[in-house]
């Protein structure tokens, strides 16, 4: 048997092209993690550091949980994979509670692999949808500008990340639009929670309903908080602006809920938080805390149900992967939801959640500050940018908060902090005072 990767010493880095990441830097100044263990990774150095992110917010109730660790090694004994054709319980029950969760017990749930495959998954759904109730002019699909919808071809197209698109333009999915985004510093920075202006911003979607004809149209993609490029919050009324002008047209409502589903906004999901319902919803990330890799798209009974409506004996969907509802990912996500819900951590999350933001807030004034947003247990800071050199501050940020004993995200000159919901009062405002003094040590 191969003993498990130690050390560098002993496992050159060429071979491994790691994503997202600057290979050359980092394989140069290599930066390793040997483990970790609730709310905390430890280098390979030995050096513990608090996880501000949960992982990429994947991982809320904290690394190591010990419910998963079981659940997972049980299930690996019992039935490591199943085929096409066959079911297995624990995912039938794993749907059931899924949609539960969600407020919609009779929605159904398509489970995949990621949060790219999820969104790739919906946008099919949506597509095929229309033409299965014979409206297949409804095709066009709009996304939003800084939006992050994965790496798939679906969701690169109706993503608004430039670096993200603009080697790839071959191959982008045709006929789709973007919503503007919604941030706009003058107009909003500095606000807690919601920003009060903005809503407007919404009615952008009659202007396409305008161009194309809602005849034309298929769904809407919408982050409800545009996590990975920096906690974008929508404005006041904003979504249910959107909802509305979708109900309207005929116009699906997919919200994609990565990053806010399974509790970071102190609900179960962001349709909760915003009171906005929409028809799909897509989720990966916290549905197994990051431990199996693990996507899903919760469809309504009538998207659902058209579906149906072929040969009794047919293959209704012709989609899916190979490890489509994983037995491994389905008992890690039950372990997941029982410490979600047993250990009361989405409440967890929504009482830290005025904690985080009054800490965050309490940083407005430190050096090289431009905006700092929040909403439920996820926030984000701004830096000002280094003239001419975008990314370099934020860079510079996350390599010294790291020496403090802080793994923070940074995209752009945005440092985004989601700590997990086992978090305690003091271990957050610990990582506050390790931002302030993170800020304090910066160069000019
Ligand atoms: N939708 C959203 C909203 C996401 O945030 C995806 C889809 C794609 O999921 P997969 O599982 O295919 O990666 C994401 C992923 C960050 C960060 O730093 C965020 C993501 C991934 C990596 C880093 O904020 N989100």
């Amino acid at each position: 048997m191969r003993s498990p990767a130690t050390s560098i010493s002993e496992h050159p880095l060429q071979s491994w092209w790691m994503p997202f990441a600057p290979n050359r830097r980092f394989k140069a100044k290599p930066r390793l993690i040997a483990s970790a263990r609730g709310a905390y990774y430890t280098l390979e150095d030995g050096r513990r550091v608090f996880d501000c992110l949960s992982g990429l917010w994947c991982s809320p109730i904290g690394h190591a949980h010990s419910g998963i660790t079981h659940a997972v090694s049980q299930q690996l004994e019992t039935l490591d994979y199943c085929p096409f054709q066959l079911g297995h319980a624990g995912a039938f029950e794993l749907a059931q509670r899924i949609a539960t969760l969600a407020g919609r017990p009779n929605d159904r749930v398509f489970f995949v692999n990621s949060g790219s495959e999820a969104v790739d998954t919906a946008l099919k759904i949506a597509i095929a949808y229309h033409r299965l109730r014979g409206e297949s002019c409804r095709t066009r699909i709009i996304g939003r500008e800084r939006s992050y919808h994965g790496v798939g071809l679906g969701g690169m197209s109706v993503g608004g990340i430039l670096p993200n698109r603009k080697m790839f333009m071959p191959l982008m999915v045709p006929g789709v639009d973007h919503l503007p985004h919604t941030y706009s510093a003058p107009d909003m920075a500095f606000s807690r929670g919601q920003p009060k202006w903005g809503a407007h911003l919404a009615d952008e979607l009659e202007r396409l309903i305008a161009l194309h004809d809602a005849s034309n149209i298929a769904a809407v993609i919408i982050e409800p908080v545009q996590g990975s490029t920096g906690v974008i919050v929508p404005p006041q009324g904003y979504l249910q602006r959107l909802r509305n002008i979708c109900n309207r047209n005929g116009i699906l409502m997919i919200f994609d809920e990565v990053i806010t589903g399974f509790g970071r906004l102190g609900r179960s999901f962001a349709a909760d938080y915003f009171e906005v319902s929409p028809e799909i919803t897509v989720f990966a990330k916290g549905v197994t805390n990051g431990a199996v890799p693990m996507g899903g798209v919760l469809v309504s009974e009538s998207i659902h149900d058209i579906f149906m409506s072929g040969p009794q004996d047919a293959i209704e969907f012709f989609h899916g992967y190979t490890t489509s509802a994983h037995p491994l990912a389905v008992a890690a996500a039950h372990a997941s939801l029982d410490a979600l819900l047993g250990e009361r951590l989405i409440e967890r999350a929504d009482d830290l959640a005025p904690l985080l933001e009054s800490g965050i807030h309490g940083l407005r004034g430190e050096p090289y500050v431009a905006d700092i947003r929040n909403i439920g247990f996820a926030a984000a800071l701004q830096l000002e940018p280094i003239p001419d050199q975008p990314g370099r501050r934020a860079l510079a940020f996350f390599e010294q908060a790291l020496e403090e004993g802080f793994l923070v995200r940074f995209t752009g000159d945005t440092i985004a902090l989601a700590p997990p919901f086992i978090s305690t009062p003091e271990q957050i405002k610990s990582m506050i005072e390790g931002m302030r003094r993170t800020l304090r040590s910066l160069d000019s």
